[in-house]
């Protein structure tokens, strides 16, 4: 055959020899570009070349086999144990055909030590490799910014795997020997059935060899993840990958065993054991026999035999449909009246109807056997590459950023624009984008290894393409968020909203990458998700703050009707009743539980037992021995998450008859005169005086009933604090809001009587907290005169004194006191410190404080904490951790978040008569408690969290 064209270079061979990977993988920060110059991950094309370049000389004109022995390179150079280099370097292109380039030391040769022990552990593997799936079987992506900055090609060791099982073990001579069986099935739908080794395909069949760019259907799912668990595992956006397959067109196959009238399928099976019999899909015949569709029974892999990860030693490759149909380790092709019957074909790449859930397609079958929800090309998609997650960008204002990305279409759809809005969505600009497929287009050459290289009687595009778009850090600086979409040739558009579905697949959402504005004036970009199980990403951010992920709102002009309104929300749909509870009880019957030993309480007309789950109440047991025999529907719905009310379903017991709304709550007995808390009424106390202590801390003052009173808080516990949001009412601010609840630690001391201080961290809203602080932003708009409501105390720690607390109810000897706390959590501490240090009769018990906060100046009550030490060197032991970047010139002090280093140096090792106290945001709280569990201390007993 002779399949030699003419060609005629339009461009300069200078820059298109350029490897790809060398221009950019040696920066290390590929994504960041300070030079105006954009840094393109491909060769530049540049356009007006008039040299037109020599004719093709003496390219050979047939196909001849694969280097000896025909083995994948990792596997050779692992078995020779010696230089793997000689056998890693993939057949490079004719000099003359520029095309982009096929990453250099693309397979590993050392065994993941993570495989160890595993089926796979003598598969050669990169550990650069993102792990979704644990350690087995192997599903795994690069990173986003290692995959983009690899250029058009990904080298086979960092292309995506989806692997359902182990992989097959296959040798040299089992290659050499491995069948495909090729046939109508029993009712013989074709005339002429053979079984071909890849040799007998090679000698049958032209050799073809196309760019093709797989994609998983789950790519992107981490993001339908975070919202709600689906189906599948977490990918990122780097479950895409391109490379050069070479092999032959199963058109031509099919053609040649003459399929009859009734072959309407095409099915194929790979050759891996899973639980539910072989992997196997099938196509349409009329699709699989179309050469339009490019299928091609591929052997090769960018110049080099396959990868056992990907198939070897020969396997389908469908371009523009769903990775899951390109069946690796190919054993048998089989034409048929029906589609596959194999498991997965039917149980996995479906995109189910969005109202059907996770647990509704796992109880009803019925739907992944609904032929419409199959799913074949892939939808138009496209994500940000540069800026990566956690870039940090500083520069000057008139400097250029270029922004970049890739873009796909599926069915050889050509991506026809790309837009990027820098306002959410509400205008769009268009992005320049790079079509390195067609390179190909221009060129034709045979060659030994890869056969026919020729796409130019072809427009098709089965590759992804790649998008930039420059603006300047200026634009970049006053901006929420950078968001991108595609559109596809034949008009479908990447939406704003995410089709969430059971199995995860095919999302295609708006990519938007969230910035973040430094008080440095540099900016922090945040990508939707991270692959797998890393942490990170704004969907999580939001879902963790209370707000909808799937209506990300980045701005400051965040309206608020965007951002779910909890309450709205959560009292229609969850329910807070038990099914089948149909007791009625009495208000006398509830008066018989107001103790401590079991108490019932009332939310919403319904009774609750809480014997059960006092021991667990995140908030302490007192926290509802308070409200026995009461009405708690304020109070509770004020603080509970959706999830708690959830929980509070598992308690119900009954119904109330009548209602205890409007009656006097039950005077109560420990009503103690000169006090003014009250463990179950809620009392006004009217703002005093403010007193500003930093640039967002405030000192409240709020005055008792008399100036003789005494709060009487027990040191260590705590009030509960309850207010009244702001509205505007005719020009007016009136307090008729939401009612918000908190528990605060005051930091007026024991022996002031006539008011309480309390110190609150005011959290102003931002960009990535629109709603700001529910509760202090309430302290916020208190005016001189506005009254709160306090009740308390409430805790499930008090400090006695002389070396004794009560932990959980029992009095305990304690002479070691560890204190971890961040921010305004160093109230509660500070009134632990003052009993301890303050009480005269005690000179023995020693103290240990570990303060982390963000600047210098953000440290609460430095003054009060160092004099403290200063007077008591040996008893107290005060280190602060500073995690934000304006460190002092002389500070002795540490540096970053709190870690196990940290604990293991500034606080007290565990002891019998110890005790760690903390007090900060709750992953901080939790984080520190394991660590200090894992370090010996008695998770209950010994570690308090206030
Ligand atoms: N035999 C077999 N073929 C298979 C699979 C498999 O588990 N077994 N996984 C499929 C899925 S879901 C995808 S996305 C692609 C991934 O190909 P890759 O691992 O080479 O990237 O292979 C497909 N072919
Ligand atoms: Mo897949």
């Amino acid at each position: 055959m002779q399949h030699i064209r003419k060609f005629v270079s339009k461009r300069k061979s200078s820059i298109a020899k350029k490897p790809v990977v060398e221009e950019v993988s040696e920066d290390n920060e590929s994504c960041s570009n300070d030079s105006k110059e954009p840094l393109s991950p491909l060769p530049s094309s540049s356009s007006d070349d008039k040299s037109s370049s020599s004719e093709e000389s003496s390219l050979p004109s047939t196909t001849t086999t694969l280097p000896e022995p025909f083995y994948p390179a990792t596997l050779q150079a692992f078995e020779a144990n010696g230089a793997p280099e000689a056998c890693l370097q993939p057949r490079v292109l004719p000099d003359t055909f520029e095309a982009p380039a096929i990453p250099r030391d693309q397979v590993s040769s050392a065994i993941d030590a993570q495989d160890k022990g595993t089926p796979d552990q003598w598969v050669p593997r990169d550990p650069r490799m993102v792990r979704l799936t644990g350690k087995h079987p192997f599903n795994a992506e690069a990173k986003l910014n290692d995959l983009y900055s690899q250029g058009f090609f990904t080298s086979t060791n960092l292309f995506f795997v989806r692997n359902h099982g182990a992989v097959p073990k296959v040798d040299a001579q089992m290659a050499r020997d491995w069948k495909v069986e090729i046939s109508g099935n029993f009712v013989r739908l074709c005339d002429n059935p053979v079984t071909f080794t890849i040799d007998d395909f090679r000698k049958s069949f032209e050799v073809v060899t196309v760019p093709i760019t797989l994609v998983c259907a789950g790519n992107r799912r981490k993001e339908q993840n975070v919202v709600q668990k689906s189906l599948g595992f977490s990918w990122g956006a780097a479950g895409i990958s391109t490379a050069l397959f070479t092999g032959v067109r199963l058109a031509d196959v099919l053609d040649f065993i003459r399929p009859k009238r009734g072959a309407k399928h095409v099915v194929f099976e790979g050759g891996d054991s899973l639980p539910n019999g072989p992997y196997g899909t099938s196509q349409l015949a009329s699709w699989a026999r179309n050469p339009r569709h490019g299928m091609i029974l591929a052997w090769g892999m960018n110049g080099l035999p396959l990868e056992p990860d990907h198939g070897f030693p020969i396997r389908l490759v469908v371009p523009g449909q769903i990775g899951g149909r390109s069946v690796k380790w190919l054993k048998k092709i089989e034409l048929s009246a029906i589609e596959s019957q194999h498991h997965l074909h039917f149980h996995d790449n479906k995109v189910l109807p969005m109202p059907v859930g996770p647990d509704q397609a796992r109880a009803e079958k019925s739907w992944w056997y609904d032929p419409r929800y199959i799913i074949r090309d892939l939808n138009v998609n496209s994500a940000v590459a540069c800026p990566d997650h956690d870039e940090i960008l500083k520069g000057n204002v008139e400097d250029m950023y270029t922004l970049r990305g890739y873009a796909y279409g599926g069915g050889g759809r050509r991506i026809t624009r790309v837009e990027i809005s820098l306002d959410e969505g509400t205008t769009w600009e268009l992005a320049e984008i790079q079509y390195p497929e067609d390179q190909f287009r221009e060129f034709a050459f045979d060659d030994a290894i890869y056969g026919k290289v020729d796409l130019t009687d072809n427009d098709q595009c089965f590759c992804w393409s790649f998008w930039s778009f420059q603006v300047t850090v200026e634009r970049l600086g006053e901006s929420p968020a950078i968001v991108v979409r595609a559109m596809d040739e034949s008009l479908a558009l990447q939406p704003r909203d995410m089709y969430w579905n059971a199995t995860g697949m095919m999302n295609n959402w708006w990519f938007r990458v969230c910035i973040h504005h430094l008080d440095d004036g540099s900016m922090r970009f945040e990508h939707p998700t991270m692959a797998g199980t890393q942490p990170g990403g704004w969907m999580q951010r939001l879902k963790d703050q209370g707000r909808d992920p799937t209506k990300p709102v980045f701005g400051n002009s965040a309206s608020n009707e965007t951002v779910r309104n909890d309450d709205a929300v959560e009292q229609e749909v969850v329910s807070m009743t038990k099914p089948g509870v149909t007791r009625k009880i009495t208000k006398e019957e509830l008066a018989e539980h107001t103790g401590t030993d079991n108490p019932w309480f009332v939310v919403k007309g319904e009774v609750y037992d809480a014997t059960e789950y006092l021991a667990e109440h995140p908030g302490g047991p007192q926290s509802i021995t308070l409200v026995a025999g009461e009405d708690a529907t304020d109070d509770f719905m004020a603080i509970h998450s959706a999830d708690a009310r959830r929980k509070l379903a598992e308690f119900h017991i009954g119904t109330l008859v009548g209602s205890l709304v409007g009656e006097d709550q039950p005077t109560d007995d420990s009503d103690k005169p000169g006090v003014f808390l009250h463990p179950k009424k809620w009392k006004p106390s009217p703002l005093i005086s403010v007193k500003e202590v930093s640039k967002d801390s405030k000192i409240f003052r709020f005055a008792l009933e008399g100036d003789d009173q005494a709060l009487g808080l027990p040191t260590g516990q705590h009030v509960y604090v309850r207010l009244k949001r702001k509205v505007a009412r005719s020009g007016k601010k009136v307090p008729e809001g939401d009612l918000v609840q908190r528990a605060y630690t005051p930091l007026s001391r024991q022996h002031e009587k006539g008011f309480i201080d309390m110190l609150v961290k005011i959290y102003y809203p931002t960009p990535d907290f629109p709603t700001g602080g529910k509760m202090t932003l309430g302290f916020a708009e208190l005016e001189e005169g506005d009254a709160v409501e306090l009740k308390g105390p409430i805790g499930h720690f008090t400090w006695q004194g002389d070396g004794k607390a009560l932990i959980h109810g029992t009095t305990t000897v304690v002479r070691e006191v560890g204190m971890v706390c961040a921010g305004s959590g160093i109230t509660p501490i500070l009134q632990v410190l003052r009993g301890i240090f303050e009480d005269p009769s005690d000179t023995t018990t020693k103290a240990w404080v570990l303060d982390i906060n963000r600047d210098f100046d953000d440290i609460l009550c430095r003054e009060e904490l160092d004099s403290l030490a200063a007077r008591y060197p040996s008893r107290l032991s005060l280190r602060y951790s500073l995690t934000g970047k304006n460190i002092p010139g002389d500070w002795s002090h540490s540096v970053g978040r709190v870690n196990v280093d940290m604990l293991a140096t500034h606080l007290p090792g565990p002891g019998k008569e110890g005790v760690v106290c903390l007090c900060g945001p709750p992953p901080m709280e939790q984080s520190v408690k394991d660590s200090l569990t894992a370090m010996g201390w008695h998770p209950t007993s010994q570690i308090i969290i206030f």
